[in-house]
């Protein structure tokens, strides 16, 4: 009797255009914010490592400014978070980016032999499962004395599954106050809009296909105790030096604005810091940044990985310890986060 009136509820939902809801009897474990949407989404995760600590200790090609370890839980979070592409900054910059590449081919073994490739640009490295093609760097100048910078390349996105590829600007910014480092982090801005607009001009230094997805991601610092104008410009094109850089154009193929990610802490909640330091007085800060062409590709799940505040049973499953993005478990230190955009191209 409760079927048949089970039923014929259902028959008048269907007549007036309403399905039950059925719940799912699938016993696969619901998703967390550590799984892509679909296998076809890219992951891009960018991580600014604090200098070559991901590096043993003694190896002999370790930066100077080395002082931290974090060779192990690095180790889990790219086991976790499973990346397709990587920006890591502060790399040292006279080590070999296949060093880098080896890390990956020993934590994510590629399939049929194949090795991560990695470029660098300055101390950025894009580390990709893909093929890196158009490899560029470029660094920002202050007196002659070499600062930060960036490296540059197309992710060739395998052409069975994906309409394009994917142009990858993996960024360092200059650090600190002051009005010598706005200006520098200002011209490393003005640079990239100048450099987005040759993408989509023919001529000039580089031409991308068009409607190629780009995206622009690392350590921007974008601190709340300057408006960060290098931030805005590199979202609306709004280029501070025109006599220098050229004039002013809309980043996006469709003439708009690019989209700044702002991915929260594990998905979700109100945190959305990417840097902290609760020694030195700072307030926690979105520094680290992605930006993308939002009208060639969509950003379906996004996250700051913040192992400190994850379910104890998430963190478990996922091989993650609690102290895993800590630069200094001892202190509680933070430095970065690893920020993560799962990615549809959608041109
Ligand atoms: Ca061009
Ligand atoms: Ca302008
Ligand atoms: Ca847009």
């Amino acid at each position: 009797m409760i079927r048949r009136a089970f039923l014929l509820l259902v028959a008048a939902l269907a007549l007036i255009g309403c399905e039950p809801r059925v719940t799912p009897t699938s016993t696969s474990t619901p998703a967390t914010f550590l799984d892509k949407p679909t296998p076809q989404h890219l992951r891009v995760m960018t991580y600014n490592v604090n200098w070559d600590s991901i590096f043993p200790a003694g190896d002999p090609n370790n930066d100077q400014l080395r002082d931290s370890d974090r060779v192990e839980p690095f180790r889990r979070i790219l086991k976790a978070v499973q990346p397709d592409v990587l920006c890591l900054q502060e790399i040292g910059q006279d080590r070999h980016p296949s060093q880098v590449g080896a890390i990956l081919d020993e934590v994510l073994p590629l399939a049929g032999g194949e090795k991560w490739r990695a470029h660098i640009g300055q101390d950025n490295v894009i580390v990709s499962r893909f093929d890196l093609t158009m490899r560029a760097d470029a660094s920002i100048h202050q007196n002659r004395t070499l600062t930060t910078g960036h490296a540059l390349a197309l992710v060739d996105l395998p052409d069975a599954e994906y309409a394009t590829d994917l142009y990858m600007v993996c960024a360092h910014f200059k650090s600190s106050g002051g009005e010598i480092n706005l200006r520098l982090r200002q011209h490393q801005a003005d640079t990239l809009v100048a450099w987005v607009r040759d993408m989509q001009a023919p001529g000039g230094k580089i031409d991308l296909a068009k409607g190629t997805p780009w995206i622009i991601l690392g350590d921007l610092n974008a601190y709340d105790t300057d408006p960060a104008r290098h931030v805005t410009t590199l979202v609306t094109g709004d280029i501070v030096n025109e006599d220098r850089y050229g004039a002013d154009a809309k980043p996006d193929w469709d003439g708009t604005d690019a989209t700044d990610a702002l991915p929260r802490h594990n998905g979700t909640g109100t945190e959305t810091y990417t840097w902290r330091n609760d020694a030195e007085g700072f307030n926690p800060g979105m520094l680290d940044r992605i930006i993308y062409a939002d009208s060639v590709m969509r950003v379906d799940n996004s996250f700051v990985l913040n192992t400190t505040t994850m379910d104890p049973g998430l963190l478990q499953a996922a091989g993650l310890q609690a102290n895993d993005v800590f630069l200094n478990p001892v202190t509680s230190y933070y430095d970065h986060l690893p920020v993560v955009v799962d990615v549809a191209i959608t041109r």
